[in-house]
């Protein structure tokens, strides 16, 4: 019996670190009704993974907008704390788009790792500055991403690394579950539901949370040209969907169904407090500071 576990131990695709142990979770959904994996703590071997990405030779690029005042609340921490946790071991191409190049903070950056910085105009709406984006990410594959990187992460900028955000996290086309809805009834979902936007849907799987999504580089340039168009005829009718570019998003994840979604654990609220489920916090909010930001 020992004996057929090592003969077992060596075939399987998820590594087993010890006899007698296995990786999975039985309190959570680990896998959706297309099978799709769910990644939650305790699922997986991060050394598997580790591995497999370094052999596979993937590697990363990170867009993040820091227009306005977000560049000088935000940017610093985000990028300091993704060199602690972001995709360690694999090479990292930071992408940011500012309207203010030369505020960009000088950061060290570890070996096989190299930040970028596009400039950007600044929206005079703020929902303009976060649906823009959109396009932008669109091009900047186009034009360099895609020479250099087999993969992109997208990300918002009002967010802190906490914990390890590895390879794990790397799929064809990759969704993350909103912290404040992934254990709310369908109903409570906000979808943009004025069937005159694009984004309009009924039902859906999840509710995706635009602060992260990613893929290789194929996926996501498929995803930010879907939701450019989708934006642009909003415009065009005179609607604006509920939720800006994340109600694009998810319209575009129940049409295209993410290969691997991401559980709250990689962008959790600390404000939702204690939940059993959640045994590590990957990636938390930043505070927000509305009166601030919003009215400058
Ligand atoms: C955004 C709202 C109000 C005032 C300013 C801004 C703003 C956003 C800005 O002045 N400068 C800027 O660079 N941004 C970028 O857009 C930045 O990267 C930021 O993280 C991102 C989205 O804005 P944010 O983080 O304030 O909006 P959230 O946290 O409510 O985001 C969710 O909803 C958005 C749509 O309303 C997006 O879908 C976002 O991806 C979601 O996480
Ligand atoms: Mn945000």
């Amino acid at each position: 019996r020992r004996h057929n576990i090592h003969e077992f131990q060596k075939q399987s695709e998820i590594a087993l670190p010890f006899w007698g142990w296995q990786w999975s979770r039985h309190d959570v959904q680990t896998c959706t009704s297309w099978r799709a994996p769910i990644i939650w703590e305790g699922m997986f071997d991060p050394h598997h993974y580790d591995q497999k990405h370094k052999e596979e030779g993937s590697s990363v690029a990170l867009t993040v907008f820091a227009v306005g005042s977000y560049m000088e609340v935000y940017l610093e921490t985000f990028l300091k704390s993704s060199e602690h946790y972001f995709m360690l071991g694999l090479p990292v191409s930071y992408y940011v788009f500012t309207d203010t190049p030369e505020k960009v903070p000088n950061i060290e950056l570890g070996p096989q790792r190299r930040l970028k910085v596009i400039k950007v105009e600044k929206y005079t709406r703020w929902q303009d500055i976060s649906m823009m984006r959109m396009k932008i990410i669109s091009d900047t594959i186009e034009s360099d991403i895609r020479h250099r990187c087999t993969h992109v992460f997208c990300f918002d900028v009002d967010q802190v690394f906490t914990w390890r955000f590895g390879p794990e996290a790397l799929g064809d086309s990759v969704a993350l579950l909103h912290s404040y809805y992934y254990r709310l009834p369908k109903k409570l979902f906000t979808y943009d539901r004025n069937p005159k936007s694009k984004a309009y849907m009924e039902t859906g799987d999840f509710y995706y949370h635009a602060a992260v999504f990613g893929g290789t580089w194929k996926s996501v340039k498929a995803l930010t040209d879907a939701c450019y168009k989708g934006i642009m005829e909003d415009k065009e009718n005179n609607v604006e969907a509920l939720w800006h570019d994340e109600s694009h998003l998810n319209k575009y994840f129940w049409l295209h169904k993410p290969s691997r979604i991401l559980s709250p654990e990689y962008c959790w609220d600390t404000i939702i407090g204690y939940r059993r489920d959640i045994k590590v916090f990957r990636l938390i909010w930043a505070p927000k500071h509305y009166i601030t930001l919003r009215t400058s």
